[in-house]
């Protein structure tokens, strides 16, 4: 039965769930649609990416469809199964599917990409009335990530959804700056980067 994650791969959120399969070793297919194509208004409701479908079963929102590969085929577990633990790696999973996506990704880079003036420069309003938020939430993340690992002190599915949210933000030289005035974070993103499952996902 095919695997197959559609979804643009520039997406933060089709990356992570495709660092999820290949942390699993699991062959999958990427269709690469864009958000509201009409293969993608056909499987979510909002238009958005990623969705997978495995045979006939179909999915959307990328927290679901990670626990499924993780749940579904064999590979080391990215979800620990002792509940404490467990639990906080989805913690960590869904502040950056939310909190964490919502402020670098969303207030943030895609203000850097896509919000320019008629001369092609970047309008900073936006961006700059988030530049404190930004650079806490960095700090925020460098705390949580001094045992090595986000929710826990091995890799997990927490790592697949902030490794790329990190790397979109550090392009941009705020977010560089930010990252680098780090201790843990800088150290474990260089560590992270090197990651085969982030290497070959990389758009
Ligand atoms: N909660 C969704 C969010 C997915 C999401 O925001 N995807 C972006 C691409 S990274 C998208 O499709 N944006 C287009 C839109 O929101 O209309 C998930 O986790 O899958």
């Amino acid at each position: 039965m095919t695997l197959t994650i559609i979804g643009t791969p520039n997406s933060n959120f089709v990356r992570s769930v495709r660092m999820v399969a290949e942390e699993k070793g699991v062959a999958y297919q990427n269709s690469p649609e864009m958000p509201h194509s009409d293969v993608i208004k056909s499987l979510h409701p909002m238009g958005q990416v990623p969705v997978m479908r495995h045979g006939e079963f179909q999915l959307f929102e990328s927290m679901a469809i990670a626990r499924y590969i993780d749940n579904v085929f064999d590979g080391p577990a990215l979800v620990p199964a002792r509940p404490e633990a467990a639990a906080t790696t989805v913690q960590w999973t869904s502040f950056a599917q939310t909190s964490v996506d919502q402020l670098i990704m969303r207030q943030y880079v895609l203000e850097y990409l896509f919000n320019k003036d008629e001369n092609g420069n970047v309008v900073r309003d936006k961006i700059d009335r988030v530049l404190n938020k930004v650079s806490k939430m960095f700090r925020v993340l460098d705390d949580a990530v001094s045992s090595g690992y986000f929710g826990s002190g091995d890799f997990s599915m927490a790592d697949c959804f902030l490794m790329p949210i990190i790397s979109y933000g550090q392009l941009f030289p705020e977010g560089k700056e930010a990252l680098e005035s780090t201790k843990h974070l800088n150290s474990y993103f260089d560590k992270l980067s090197q990651r085969p499952s982030f290497i070959s996902t990389a758009a």
